[in-house]
């Protein structure tokens, strides 16, 4: 049903936009070509005006499409994805609890779905790590991926840090700021957090079943209402506060989707080093002092040393005791 309503949209999209590049096409004309009537006429150009497409319509003119749309619409997205596996299947919605409930429960149900993207445009209860919340108002990049990587299970505690380098990445393809990483899970702009990674996994016997990666991105949101309506535990930001201008969501969805499935296939095939070494070029945290905090109590500091094969930090104690910490969250401490 709604599959039938997304492709009558698209093609009158195709439709309009054709026609809008020699001018304004009439109502009639736009009815005829799509073969519906007048008011499914006014009923789709509302639709497309709600995706975020710029449609002027002037009396006795008609419409002209004058912009596109800068969302993560399904439609748009695929058209530039050169991915084999992630992105054949987008779900888009407006509002929704998760784009991890969604992606979960469809990971449990669909054996055979693998890569399919579920994006909203606001989450009503969007999960940080640790029962945690994750404020997700309309402007910023909420999405989640269902992956099923052939990987063992001992090597899964590298797929946060391939997540997040994907994520990285993709922050600096788009706009080329300057962002970089921080253990575990975090992508950091001037020492503020811009974007975090939730994995939910599911494992049997030596074998990952499937892996859910969400992302939150701090896009164009407004990062000091987040942090005055959320508790937030550090300094956020968002790329519209760090830019100075908005971002284009749809450019940077098609380049966390594109970045995520190019690093997982280098993690499959060559397993963590590759990962671990990049994510060590890309962190300003290793050398640092640093607090390793568990449900926000601080249980040891020292110097973040190193990332070890697995993932975990290797963190050297003031007296020069050597440990791994494979949980929790970091403070740095200046
Ligand atoms: C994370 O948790 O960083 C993982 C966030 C994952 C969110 C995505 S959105 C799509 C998908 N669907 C979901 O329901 N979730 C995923 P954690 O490490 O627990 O970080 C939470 C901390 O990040 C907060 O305590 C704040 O300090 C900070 N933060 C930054 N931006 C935030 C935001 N928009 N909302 C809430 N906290 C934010």
């Amino acid at each position: 049903m709604r599959k039938n309503r997304e492709r009558k949209i698209v093609d009158f999209l195709s439709i309009l936009e054709s026609a809008s590049a020699s001018g304004y096409v009439s109502g009639q004309l736009l009815a005829k070509s799509a073969g519906i009537s007048r008011s499914a006429v006014w009923k789709h150009v509302r639709q497309l005006r709600r995706y975020g497409y710029g449609i002027d319509s002037t009396h006795g003119l008609g419409y002209r499409m004058v912009s596109r749309t800068s969302a993560p619409v399904p439609w748009e997205l695929k058209k530039r994805l050169k991915t084999r596996i992630i992105g054949k299947e987008i779900i888009h919605r407006d509002s929704r609890d998760s784009t991890q409930s969604i992606a979960l429960a469809i990971a449990t149900k669909c054996p055979e779905a693998d890569g399919t993207v579920v994006i909203l445009e606001h989450q009503k209860s969007g999960r940080g790590r640790l029962k945690r919340k994750w404020l997700s108002p309309a402007g910023g990049l909420w999405l989640s991926v269902l992956s099923r990587p052939r990987v063992e299970t001992p090597s899964m505690t590298v797929l946060p840090l391939v997540a997040a380098l994907a994520v990285r990445n993709a922050i600096v393809d788009t706009t080329h700021l300057r962002a970089s990483l921080k253990w575990p899970n975090d992508v950091m702009i001037s020492g503020k957090k811009v974007a975090g990674i939730l994995l939910d996994v599911s494992a049997e016997a030596e074998i990952l079943n499937y892996a859910v990666f969400g992302i939150g991105i701090n896009a164009n949101v407004d990062a000091k209402e987040i942090a005055t309506k959320a508790a937030v535990a550090q300094e956020i930001t968002s790329l519209k506060e760090e830019l100075g201008h908005e971002v284009n969501r749809l450019e940077l969805a098609a380049a966390v989707l594109q970045n995520l499935e190019c690093q997982i296939d280098k993690f499959v095939s060559v397993g963590p080093g590759p990962i671990i070494s990049e994510w060590k070029k890309n962190t300003d945290m290793l050398g640092t002092r640093i607090s390793v905090l568990h449900d926000g109590n601080e249980i040891q500091h020292g110097i973040a040393a190193d990332l070890d094969t697995d993932g975990a930090l290797i963190v050297i104690s003031d007296s020069g005791e050597k440990s791994r910490v494979t949980s929790g969250d970091l403070r740095i401490r200046f």
